[in-house]
């Protein structure tokens, strides 16, 4: 037996300590990276195991048959000055035996800060505890506070996000310098529009790699419901055919087999916010949008002479909120601007609870 089998036999017969959390619009587990395999391909297959992956339905797992709900975060106390926790995210894919580190996320990253404290690797200071966050995925820093009246986490609270139902404490989330942070600049191209396939879009990343265009130039309205555009093959065919070939562009490689670029179709905004979005993340449409997704599409928004430019509706100042407008609602995402206009730090609310602390069982 090696001592990867054995670490596979200890989990199955044990379990693995974990958390099940919802973060923000997005459900996962949460681990501490010492309760993983070190090994990289028996953690992965532990992870596919437990979520009950590759399966359509995820039947024999904890996966929710969605990519939003087939999420896991690794965390562990950081090592880096002026930073509380390390936070890896990884994409178990639903129906195919592929976990990716490639792309960050914003959802699940409302619950590290909770988790955290609740597992002690941070002790709460006061009624609200920053927490430092480095996104292991690309190298950055979140600040995210964290309700802890009398030193304990509390999930309770007021806040409400557009996709969940119901109120909770809230979650502020802070980025700064996510420029770039997988495609190495904001607009790796150099430029704010590309045509692709015969269609003008945006490649950048502010935090999630995204090709942004005007939904009407794939031939929708980019006010479709969520099931409409998962049934839409025609349309699937063609934004992913763009997707392929701008991989390269985007230095992001081969992208045939990894959860970004997503694909954002952008509309002129019908509920007075400043734009209307539709993402794929990207083979499902999402049922809102993710956080630095919306953080992306935003910046795009202000750059002059980008097809976002053209649908968006921009407020004043150097301090502008951008309410993105999705199929469920909308989320606000605050952008500070230097003179230039350019982004220079992003800000959003988002909630999180914790569903469950436990073990898990891989197969
Ligand atoms: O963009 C979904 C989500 C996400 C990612 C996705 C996210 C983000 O809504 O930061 O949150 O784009 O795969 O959880």
């Amino acid at each position: 037996m090696t001592a990867t089998d054995a670490n596979q036999d200890g989990a199955n017969q044990n379990g693995v300590p974990c958390m099940w959390m919802r973060g923000g619009t997005s459900k996962g587990g949460y681990f501490l990276k010492s309760d993983l395999p070190a090994d990289t391909a028996a953690r992965d297959a532990f992870l596919l195991s437990i979520m009950g992956s590759p399966d359509p339905r995820q039947i024999d797992g904890m996966g929710g048959a969605d990519p939003l709900t087939s999420k896991v975060a690794v965390v562990s106390k950081s090592e880096r000055e002026g930073i509380d926790v390390d936070y890896l995210f990884l994409q178990v894919f639903v129906d195919q035996a592929l976990v990716s580190d490639q792309q960050n996320c914003g959802n699940i990253l409302a619950g590290i800060g909770p988790f955290a404290i609740e597992r002690g690797l941070i002790a709460a200071k006061g009624d609200e505890t920053s927490v430092a966050i480095f996104m292991e995925n690309t190298g950055q820093v979140a600040v995210a506070t964290v309700q802890t009246p009398g030193g304990v986490v509390s999930y309770k609270g007021e806040a409400a996000i557009d996709g969940v139902p119901g109120t909770h404490a809230p979650v502020p989330l802070e980025f700064r310098d996510t420029a770039g942070s997988s495609c190495g600049a904001l607009l790796p191209t150099g430029n704010a529009a590309d045509e692709v396939n015969g269609v003008r879009v945006t490649l950048i990343d502010n935090g999630m790699p995204c090709v942004v265009m005007k939904a009407e130039d794939v031939g929708v309205t980019g006010y479709e419901d969520r099931e409409s555009l998962d049934a839409n093959t025609e349309l699937k065919a063609k934004i992913e055919a763009i997707r392929l070939a701008v991989g390269e562009r985007m230095n992001l490689g081969d992208v045939k087999d990894k959860s970004v670029p997503k694909m954002m179709l952008l509309a002129p905004p019908r509920n007075g916010g400043a734009v209307t979005v539709r993402s794929f993340i990207p083979h499902r449409a999402h049922a809102t949008i993710g956080v630095l997704g919306a953080v992306s599409v935003a910046t795009a928004c202000l750059i002059e002479g980008s097809p976002a430019a053209e649908v968006a509706n921009i407020p004043e100042g150097r301090r502008k909120t951008l309410s993105v407008e999705h199929p469920t609602g909308e989320m606000s995402c605050v952008l500070d601007t230097d003179e230039g206009g350019a982004v220079t730090s992003a800000a959003l609310l988002r909630t999180a609870r914790k569903l469950m602390d436990g073990v898990v069982f891989s197969a």
